[in-house]
């Protein structure tokens, strides 16, 4: 594993909402039209992939770039995050898009994600929470086209099921464990979170088992703006933001931490980060205002320090 140093530093009806659980923040009005499990409309899957993502096939064509996954638990952020770095990049000169070739052709589900996935980034609107067959891998490419890397976006209770606990990684993230890609794992959390820490440590426990030496451990602290740590714009407390996150999430630090002769060594980093702010509407829907580019470059940039 890479040894880092731990020590990185409206609408007048409008009302603003500092967290929105999935279980309210249904506002399908401006989300991505992508079709859900459940849903007839979900052509080329077989019944049973429809209502078991167990069954549905992936291949990673390209065994080189590294991946970056967005691993943490439900509502944590992930696919808002997904969506704050694509536009940064985008802004960057990048191209952000599915890998068509990730799931099969006849997954008309897939491709429905493929085909709206510039509406999901470009929407006013928070996301749905991602549905249990929408996970998708993502490509970044340079201004010259070069694959720069790979981003795995899925929902939360593939990767941490609070009502689930102790079941196996679905194939696809085995899939994507076993492949030859160097990972980035980006692990997410929240402060004060209000679930059980210890079971999701646990989890990442688990995970731990499969990472490699050549991998990268990233903990991203989601949400900070709702900590007392933002000081000001652009302006957090990152030491002391980490501190309270090391005093929750007892020992998942020291999983990354190892004694050498010359003293410890983190094999972390860590970061703040915050995708934006969310407005439920007089007509209810919830409106995505995005942060500063003072996040997703900080982000980035730590990906990129990685040797990426
Ligand atoms: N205050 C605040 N809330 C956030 C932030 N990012 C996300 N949220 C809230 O968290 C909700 C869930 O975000 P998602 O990106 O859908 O979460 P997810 O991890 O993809 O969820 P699943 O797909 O269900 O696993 C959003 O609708 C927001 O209400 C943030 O930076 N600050
Ligand atoms: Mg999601």
């Amino acid at each position: 594993m890479a040894i880092f140093d731990v020590d990185n530093e409206l609408n007048e009806q409008d009302v603003p909402i500092s967290n929105l659980s999935n279980d309210n923040m249904v506002d399908s009005e401006g989300s991505m039209d992508i079709p859900k499990a459940e849903d007839d409309n979900v052509y080329g899957l077989s019944e049973a992939e429809k209502s078991d993502p167990t069954l549905i096939q992936t291949v990673i064509s390209d065994k080189k770039t590294p991946i970056v996954v967005l691993f943490g638990p439900p509502a944590c952020g992930k696919t808002m995050l997904m969506i704050r770095i694509a536009r940064y990049l985008k802004q960057l000169g990048y191209e952000v898009k599915p890998k068509g070739d990730f799931r099969p052709q006849y997954d008309s589900n897939y491709e429905s994600i493929c085909n709206n996935f510039n509406t999901l980034l470009n929407s006013n609107f928070a996301a749905e929470s991602t549905n249990r067959i929408s996970f998708m891998l993502l490509e970044v490419l340079d201004e010259h086209k070069n694959r720069v890397c790979q981003i795995l976006e899925a929902p939360g209770e593939h990767y941490h099921n609070p009502n689930n606990l102790g079941k196996g990684f679905l194939p696809y993230i085995e899939n994507i464990i076993n492949s030859p890609n160097r990972k980035i794992w980006a692990i997410m959390a929240e402060l004060n979170w209000n679930k059980n820490v210890t079971d999701y440590i646990d989890r990442i426990a688990e995970l731990r088992k499969s990472i490699e030496k050549k991998d990268s451990i990233l903990f991203i602290c989601n949400k900070v703006d709702l900590t007392p740590f933002v000081r000001g714009k652009c302006d957090v407390n990152i030491k002391q933001l980490k501190q309270d996150f090391c005093d929750e999430y007892i020992g998942l630090f020291n999983m990354f931490t190892y004694r050498t002769l010359f003293g410890k060594k983190h094999a972390y980093k860590f970061v703040p980060f915050q995708t934006g702010s969310y407005t439920r509407s007089g007509s209810g829907r919830v409106v995505f205002s995005q942060g500063d580019d003072y996040y997703p470059k900080m982000l980035w940039n730590t990906i990129r320090s990685f040797g990426i």
